[in-house]
Parts: C-alpha cells; structure tokens; sequence
C-alpha cells in the first residue's frame, strides 16, 4: 500500500495521498498539576499545567485509512484494544474525521516501549502519538498549538506531550468553541535546566480509579478542590520563575508542594480516592533523608503509587539506589527532557 507521511499537504489532490502516517511521542510528568476538568466533553481542563517530556517510554502509532473496512481497527502492542481504550481510540478518530470531512474508517496500531506492566503506560505519549498519525493520514493540516488542541480532546495531560523539554497547558476560559480554542499547550523554553527524574515503580499493576473517575469526584465532592486550584496558580507563576533561573531547589520544593496539595485535595474526595500504597510512603521518606543528608531531591506523584524524583543528574545514581532500597521489589528508572512528537521519516517506515 501506498503510504504518506506527509503533515503539510497542500491540497485535495494530494491529500488523497495521506493513506497512512507514524508518529512517536513520549510521555510527560506534571511538576505543576492538572486535575479536574471543567468541560468533560471538550476536555478543557480547570488548571494549568506545566510538564517536563521525558526521553524514554515512546509510544509508536500507525494510522492507516482503511477505505473498504466496516469499521475501525485499534490494536495495542499487538493485541486488539479492548473496552474504554478502544471506545477512547474510536471517538478520537471520529473526531479527527469530522474536522477533516473524511469518512473511512481506520487501522491504528500502537506500541509502547514501557515494559510490560512497568505502570507507567501513559495516554499522554498515546494521545500525542494518535493526535500527529490521525492528522497526517486523514490529511489535516495542523500547526503545533492546533496539534496540541487536538491531543487535548484525547486526553488533557497529551496536549503537553506535542512538545519536547518543558511545557504548559493552559486552561483558557470561556465556554463551548470559545474554550476550546483557548485551552492548548505550548512550550517553555528553559534552555540551561536538564535535570533526571528518577522513577520508582513501586506497583507495576492497573489502578483502582482511573485518574478520569478520581479527577471527576475530586471536582464534585472535595472541599478542598478549590483551594487547591487557587494554590495552583501562584505553583505555576513561582515555576515559571524557577525554571527560567534553573533552580533546582525551588523547582522542586513547587513540584512537590503542589503535587502532595493534588493528593491532599483528593484524601478530601468523599469516598476519598488514594492512590499512595505503603511503599509510595516509604519512598516519599527516602526523598526527605536524601535531603537531610544534602542530596537535593524532590518528589511528585501521578494518579498512581509511584514516585518521580527530580534531582542532579550527578545524584541520579544514589538517588536511584536511594529510592530502590526504600522500597524492595520495585524497580527504579531515571529520565531526562525529552524530545517532541514528530512523523517517522522516510528512512524510518
Ligand atoms: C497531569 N495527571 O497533569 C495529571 C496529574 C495525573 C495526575 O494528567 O481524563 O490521563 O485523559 O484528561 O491526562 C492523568 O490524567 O486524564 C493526568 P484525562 P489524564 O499529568
């Protein structure tokens, strides 16, 4: 089969070309949080966010347009994608057919390079991934901040994920088309920061709640929600100051501040949702003996049990070590910034 990978067509007669495109992204961690969405259908978020891509964990997708087929095809490392995930997949490419005025249905293969059941399989990277491969093959013609739009109706914490290094989210206002035009990411460029983020995957197994079921009674029944959205705001502006002056100390007391404050908001939730186990807690310690001992280090934590550590990529090793004594039987992985999702090139398919 014919395939094109090209983002810029330029017309319709070329864009019958737009068969088929791979795109590659890699996942993003918060340092200031998203939480809570304030239009669940156009996935505008309440709050900005502010995220450092990663540079490992791609997620790979193919989009391939399928004229003939009956219907959409989603696959996941090989295996047909089940329930929401493929219910997710589907409604995404409906979404790009009808901005593109494009019917067929498609193919997409995914694959993530996250080892089997290390936890940390992310929808940002497979949303970013999705966003640039659907646009390619169905011809849409997207700048950056449209992509990340895009990606955003996939999952908010994906609209980051366009972008390499550091990025924020914002949260825009307004309502309906207005909102959605008003909420996209774009980057922060920091040119002299490039800290490690060590992981320690402390539970490798699906979560309880999914973070959309958690943010959503979050929102809906925590006292604390607002207070923790207003703190946010002053999280953001203090980290852009941070960053901008390559403060690894004040970077990582915000991003640890405002990550606990998310948690703390859903502690508060009414059924509470908990997404710190023991070892999440014994690794949270570790990070304050580290510190007591000199070692800058400082924690954020996700919908899930395991930890990130920002630090000196000079202390990565210890840190690392640090970290997967506090908690045996898991296992420890350090990232670095990370690159932008792109289409393969030629040379790649
Ligand atoms: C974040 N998280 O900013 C936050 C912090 C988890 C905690 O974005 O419903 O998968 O698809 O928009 O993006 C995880 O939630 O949720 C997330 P949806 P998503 O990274």
């Amino acid at each position: 089969m014919r395939t094109e990978h090209r983002l810029e067509a330029v017309g319709p007669a070329e864009r019958v070309l737009d068969r088929a495109a791979t795109a590659v992204a890699h996942p993003n961690i918060a340092l200031i949080k998203y939480w809570g969405k304030r239009d669940e259908r156009l996935m505008i978020p309440y709050v900005d966010s502010l995220s450092m891509t990663l540079d490992i964990f791609p997620t790979t997708t193919t989009v391939r347009l399928c004229p003939d087929a009956a219907a959409d095809s989603v696959t996941l490392d090989g295996a047909p994608a089940r329930g929401e995930v493929g219910q997710r997949v589907v409604a995404f490419l409906d979404l790009v057919r009808q901005l593109a005025g494009r019917t067929e249905p498609a193919t997409v293969d995914t694959r993530n390079a996250v080892p089997t059941g290390a936890g940390l399989a992310s929808s940002a990277s497979g949303f970013a991934a999705l966003a640039l491969a659907a646009a390619a093959a169905y011809g849409l013609d997207l700048d950056p901040t449209a992509l990340s739009r895009l990606a955003r109706r996939g999952s908010v914490s994906a609209a980051r994920s366009i972008f390499g290094d550091f990025a924020i989210c914002h949260a825009g206002g307004g309502t309906g088309a207005e909102a959605d035009l008003a909420s996209y990411a774009e980057p922060v460029p920091v040119p002299d920061f490039d800290p490690a983020l060590v992981i320690a995957v402390v539970n490798a197994g699906p979560k309880a709640v999914s973070s959309r079921g958690g943010m959503r009674r979050t929102v809906e029944t925590s006292p604390l929600y607002a207070a923790w959205a207003t703190s946010s705001k002053a999280d953001l502006t203090e980290m852009r100051a941070a960053l901008a002056r390559s403060d690894l100390d004040a970077v990582g007391e915000i991003a640890e501040r405002n990550a606990l404050g998310m948690h703390a908001t859903m502690l508060a939730a009414r059924p509470a949702v908990r997404y710190m186990s023991p070892p999440t807690v014994a690794v949270l310690d570790a990070v304050l003996r580290l510190r007591a001992d000199g070692v800058p280090a400082y924690a954020t934590m996700d919908a899930g049990p395991n930890v990130k550590v920002l630090c000196h990529p000079a202390d990565a090793e210890r840190v690392a070590a640090t970290l997967g004594a506090a908690a045996p039987g898991s296992s420890v992985v350090t990232a670095r910034r990370g690159p932008a999702a792109r289409l393969w090139t030629e040379a790649e398919r």
